[in-house]
């Protein structure tokens, strides 16, 4: 996966002429571009790419289940909650060294970012400084970090990121009108907050959902709507195809239209032009044209590695040979992005979000189970 010539136009329009982030998108104007013909939707969403990335490259992560099966939450998607028999047996957290050496070999095979998850509804005290000291020898590689531990408060947040750790994952996975179905065991409002001690900690957040759960296509508008709303947006948001695992409640779920889900990229895409769009679980399902139409409908992100975290993602070689078809290449590592936000850029996120959590509760008291 070379990178091949750039094409010398990609980031051609200059940021005079480009119209500042928003957070205030209404549905209906969502639910207007979700309506549009499905050319005029993707070139709308490549105007937006290129204006702010190399069109032609792609954030490539390795995932790695640093402590698999019997969750205690109920999320009906999840091959890893202990409310379904999926055949996956309770395992342990794994050893720091093994984890190191995993994350040596997705260096090696071409990875920039590792991300490590744990089916927990929240990270014990004995846990987060054994995954503290992961972060550190992790990123000690040279690797970007990133953590998806379930809900932290403020502390334990501040203590991944003084450890070194890059990004939290924290999905709002669905609208929230239709959580309710999705997961009983925690509310909306505890996702946000967790998403706001991420924030207030000082780490980049990395937020998205799922698709193909059953969910109307008013409930995509929403998710997208929850997610910009995020000041600033989230620097990275999975969007997810969901993995249909046997005895899961969602196994037998009906499959969703896949140029459905490629309007669901591109609409992220316009809605948050400086994110990166991860193009989620679910490829190894795709066919190379589907996975085509997300890159040029603004994608600009993949788990790379035959895993994801119990469910399989296509083979490290196809996905080389796809990325040699498509003219495509792994994105660098910006050396200058890390750590570049300012004391005042800092406290100006710090007091947003004092303020965005005074609206979600105020919006979501009554949106949210008990
Ligand atoms: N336990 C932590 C939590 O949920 O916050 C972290 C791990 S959890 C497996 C991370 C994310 O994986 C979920 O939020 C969900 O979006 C995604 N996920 C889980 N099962 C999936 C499936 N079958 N298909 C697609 N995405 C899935
Ligand atoms: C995300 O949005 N998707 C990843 C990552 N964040 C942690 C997880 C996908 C899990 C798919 C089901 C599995 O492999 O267990
Ligand atoms: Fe547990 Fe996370 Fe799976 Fe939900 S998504 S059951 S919290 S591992």
């Amino acid at each position: 996966m070379s990178a091949p010539p750039r094409d010398p136009t990609w980031a051609d329009s200059s940021s005079a002429s480009r119209p500042p982030m928003r957070h205030d998108w209404s549905l209906e104007e969502i639910e207007a571009l979700f309506a549009l013909p499905f050319n005029d939707l993707l070139f709308r969403a490549q105007q937006v790419h290129k204006a702010h990335f190399d069109p032609n490259a792609v954030q490539v992560s390795t995932l790695l289940s640093i402590k698999t099966g019997a969750c205690p939450e109920d999320c009906k998607y999840c091959p890893q909650s202990g409310h379904y028999n999926t055949g996956l047996g309770k395992e342990k957290l794994l050893e720091i060294e093994k984890v190191v050496e995993q994350a040596r070999a997705a260096k090696e095979a071409g990875a920039s970012r590792f991300c490590m998850g744990a089916a927990w509804r929240s990270p014990q005290e004995k846990d987060l400084r054994v995954v503290a000291e992961m972060v550190g020898q992790v990123k000690a590689l040279g690797l970007e970090t990133c953590m998806t531990l379930g809900m932290v408060d403020v502390d334990q947040a501040k203590r991944l990121a003084e450890a070194g750790l890059d990004y939290y994952n924290h999905n709002l996975d669905t609208s929230p009108e239709y959580y309710g179905e999705i997961i009983t065991t925690r509310t909306y409002a505890d996702r946000l907050d967790t998403l706001a001690n991420v924030r207030e900690a000082g780490m980049k957040v990395c937020s998205g959902g799922i698709l193909g759960m059953g969910e109307a296509p008013r409930d995509r508008a929403a998710l997208l709507q929850q997610l910009v709303r995020l000041e600033p947006h989230p620097e990275s948001v999975p969007i997810n195809m969901l993995v249909k695992v046997p005895g899961t409640p969602m196994e037998n779920v009906e499959d969703m239209d896949p140029l459905e889900f490629i309007r669901a990229i591109a609409v992220a895409r316009i809605l948050m032009p400086k994110s990166h769009v991860r193009l989620s679980a679910g490829r190894e399902q795709m066919d190379e044209s589907t996975q085509a139409l997300a890159f040029l409908a603004g994608a600009n992100s993949i788990f790379y590695g035959d895993t994801l975290l119990t469910t399989g993602n296509p083979q490290v070689e196809r996905d080389r040979a796809l990325f040699d078809k498509l003219g495509l290449h792994p994105e660098p590592i910006d050396p200058n992005a890390r750590d570049a936000r300012s004391d005042d850029e800092q406290a100006e996120i710090t007091l947003a979000h004092a303020i965005q959590r005074q609206r979600d509760d105020a919006l979501f008291y009554d949106a949210t189970p008990g």
